[in-house]
């Protein structure tokens, strides 16, 4: 259905696929929850008998580089969310990042898609109305407030303690709230586990700013206690009020940046973390925090972080005006050192990341001139061949953690150890959407079989 409507709008202007998807919205339910109520049967029975016709039939082979090298290109996931092509980059549910931009729901004066808009459209498939959407911020304001424990653990963690582990503490104490957990001790029917992991999902959701405020206040403004949420605005809008952030281009620009970090498909270490964990029936926040703790490693989430040090060093070896070649030196002599260069490559993207395209977009309307986001412009244009010429590199192409740190910076965020906090809120929105289907799918414990090299050895005849 998503693909059809796609290749319909294609040739329509804005304000005709507007019209369209809010014709084809409107017979959805007002809010979300009746929406994914609607649509589960469904579902459920397209996967009944696509199972019962093609149960056994074979989708590849596994071979034993795979197994050795981190299972690239094995397929043993289904994730209904959103689709990663080498090439050509994310689709969320079929919609590329440009298409998001153009068909999400936007703030009133705004410029770039509500998150909101892109949370509706993982959990149903369908872009959403601006009425769906303004229903869902307030749903979300309602269920910000964080409970007393969480706040008193994160305002008693030393100053040192990085702000992801902050992060993934106050979500493994926040299931104290878990409804799923508190539903599943009571014995609810194994049918009816997606409704209170949807209703745990988007209390997360909700509480997520609120912890991620409390972490920066307390780390860079002096424990200023998080503002009270105003529940007519939306939840980016509210994080950035809460982090103290006045100028409504950085709003426009963390609506931009919650929206495009949200999903890649279910493989990458936080998705597949969450799912993994998930399996097991841990509840959401038990599995969003693993998820979260995978998202902290740099060659994952922390790269945005990584980056932005690396640029530093880079500003202090060779200044920000330095020529091709003074760069080119440095860029190898980093590589000889047996570090990669952050920011850069990806296991799956063949192509410039349309995650960095969409931040370059912005960086080119909003902050031109600004000289860091020179240097990140000189490194596209140098890093790549680079990469290339070492002969090993998959993907020379940067990806989305190259261009971040460089837009938060501008704005004024230059705490860069904080930048995965950031990432980390915005994926809850995709790796949740995918757990309410895990649950609504009945998807069962993950228990892949591993093998020793003898073994593995002895099976193919070494
Ligand atoms: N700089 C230097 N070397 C790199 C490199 C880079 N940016 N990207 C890959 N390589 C090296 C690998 O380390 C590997 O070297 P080895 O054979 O000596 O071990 C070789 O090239 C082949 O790797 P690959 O198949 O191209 O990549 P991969 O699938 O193994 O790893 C990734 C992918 C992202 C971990 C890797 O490209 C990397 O380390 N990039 C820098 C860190 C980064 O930006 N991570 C963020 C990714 C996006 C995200 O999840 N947020």
């Amino acid at each position: 259905m998503a693909l059809v409507r796609q290749v319909c709008l294609k040739a329509l202007p804005r304000q005709q696929k507007l019209l369209v998807n809010q014709v084809c919205a409107a017979s959805n339910a007002a809010d979300l929850r009746s929406a994914l109520a609607e649509k589960i049967p469904q579902v459920q029975e397209e996967v009944k008998a696509f199972r019962k016709e093609h149960g056994n039939t074979k989708v590849g082979e596994i071979t034993v580089d795979m197994m050795y090298g981190g299972m690239r290109g094995m397929k043993g996931l289904v994730t209904e969310t959103s689709v990663l092509d080498a090439d050509e980059g994310i689709r969320f549910r079929g919609y590329t990042i440009p298409e998001c931009q153009e068909l999400l729901p936007r703030a009133p004066g705004g410029g770039e898609p509500l998150p909101e808009g892109l949370f509706w459209l993982l959990v149903t498939g369908e872009i959403p109305t601006a009425e769906q959407v303004k229903s869902l911020s307030e749903d979300w304001a309602s269920r910000a407030e964080l409970p007393s424990h969480v706040v008193t653990m994160l305002n008693n963690f030393p100053s040192h303690l990085h702000p992801m582990s902050q992060l993934v503490a106050a979500v493994a104490a926040l299931n104290s709230e878990s409804k799923f957990a508190n539903a599943y001790s009571q014995g609810v029917h194994k049918s009816k586990y997606w409704e209170t992991t949807f209703e745990d999902s988007m209390d997360l959701i909700a509480k997520l700013p609120v912890v991620a405020a409390t972490i920066y206040n307390n780390l860079y403004r002096e424990g200023a206690p998080p503002c009270p949420i105003d529940t007519s605005k939306d939840w980016s809008y509210n994080f950035t009020e809460m982090i103290g952030y006045k100028d409504a281009t950085f709003t426009e620009l963390m609506r931009l940046y919650l929206t495009i970090h949200s999903d890649h498909e279910g493989g990458n270490v936080s998705a597949h973390a969450t799912h993994l964990v998930g399996s097991a029936l841990s509840d959401p926040y038990l599995s969003f925090g693993a998820g979260m703790c995978g998202l902290a490693g740099p060659l994952h989430g922390l790269a945005n972080q990584e980056v932005l040090v690396f640029m530093n060093k880079v500003k202090d070896a060779v200044g920000l005006d330095a020529t091709d070649d003074q760069m080119k030196e440095f860029v190898w002599s980093l590589l000889k050192s047996g570090q990669v260069v952050p920011g850069y490559g990806h296991a799956v993207l063949r192509k410039t990341d349309p995650r960095y395209t969409c931040q370059r977009e912005f960086a080119l309307k909003h902050l031109p001139d600004d000289k860091m986001f020179k240097l990140v412009s000189q490194l596209y244009m140098l890093v790549p061949p680079i990469l290339m010429e070492t002969g090993k590199v998959k993907n020379p192409w940067p990806n989305v953690d190259a261009h971040s740190g460089v837009l938060l910076q501008y704005y004024g965020m230059k705490e860069m150890n904080y930048y995965t906090v950031l990432f980390g809120v915005s994926r809850a929105l995709g790796v949740t959407s995918s757990l309410v289907w895990d649950r609504a799918l009945g998807l069962p414990l993950e228990r892949p079989k591993s093998m020793s090299t003898q073994g593995l050895k002895k099976l193919v005849g070494a």
